[in-house]
């Protein structure tokens, strides 16, 4: 008995201690202005009952203390190596005011964009800004990890909101949504990797692809 609630001491006192460790903090980005100038999201959710509302202010996320953006500045490469309009270094230039000029258009359909983090890092979080100058829903929105740039080594699928398999990396559980401003936050939840993807299939208004800037927020792996 005695021994029982020695090591129930100790499994608590454990227990402290990795949390104190782990002090989470708010996660902190700029949220870009609001740039709106054709449909709203209020219309757009009526005319497709499948998407998430859209958000009213900004994502709310705690992460562990020192994350940061890990892919600012960092070396974008695409399906679509010569984009339609703007260059690839928009992705993670830190710019995000979402106006024309300010983002990349790749090629229609299927198309990805990847960001090398330089080192294998622990993600705690993505936030992706595609396009907000007017409402839209980009199809198909699949993100993965990898150790390796060509996808092979240690694959991981953190989101998936391909509902219908339509881009064939398997059913997503996620649901479509609404960009806006506030841009999506996805919860990675500690995933590990140096590279991550971003998949995009068109949009509910063209069948291009768009990114303002991507981030990726966690640490590098020790
Ligand atoms: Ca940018
Ligand atoms: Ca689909």
């Amino acid at each position: 008995m005695r021994r029982a609630v020695f090591s129930t001491l100790i499994l608590s006192a454990c227990v402290t201690t990795a949390f104190a460790q782990q002090a989470k903090v708010q996660l902190k980005t700029a949220i870009p202005k609001e740039i709106l100038a054709g449909t709203p999201p209020e219309v757009l959710v009526i005319l497709h009952p499948n998407l998430a509302p859209p958000p009213e202010s900004a994502p709310k996320f705690l992460v562990p203390e020192g994350t940061r953006n890990l892919a600012l500045h960092a070396k974008v490469t695409s399906s679509d190596s010569l984009p339609l309009l703007g260059e690839l270094t928009y992705v993670t230039d830190g710019k995000k005011k979402g106006t024309e000029g300010t983002f990349v258009e790749l090629g229609p359909m299927k198309q990805w964009v990847q960001i090398d983090l330089g080192k294998r890092s622990r993600i705690y979080a993505i936030c992706i800004w595609h396009y907000f100058l007017e409402a839209r829903s980009y199809h198909d929105v699949i993100i993965q990890v990898a150790d390796d740039s060509d996808f092979t080594k240690n694959v991981r699928t953190i989101y998936n909101n391909d509902q219908d398999n339509s881009s064939q990396a398997g059913v997503g559980k996620d649901r479509p949504y609404i960009d806006t401003n506030f841009g999506k936050l996805i919860d990675a939840k500690g995933v590990h990797g140096r590279f991550v993807r971003l998949y995009s299939r068109g949009n509910t208004a063209d069948d291009a692809n768009h990114y303002v800037e991507v981030e990726v927020f966690g640490v590098p792996a020790t």
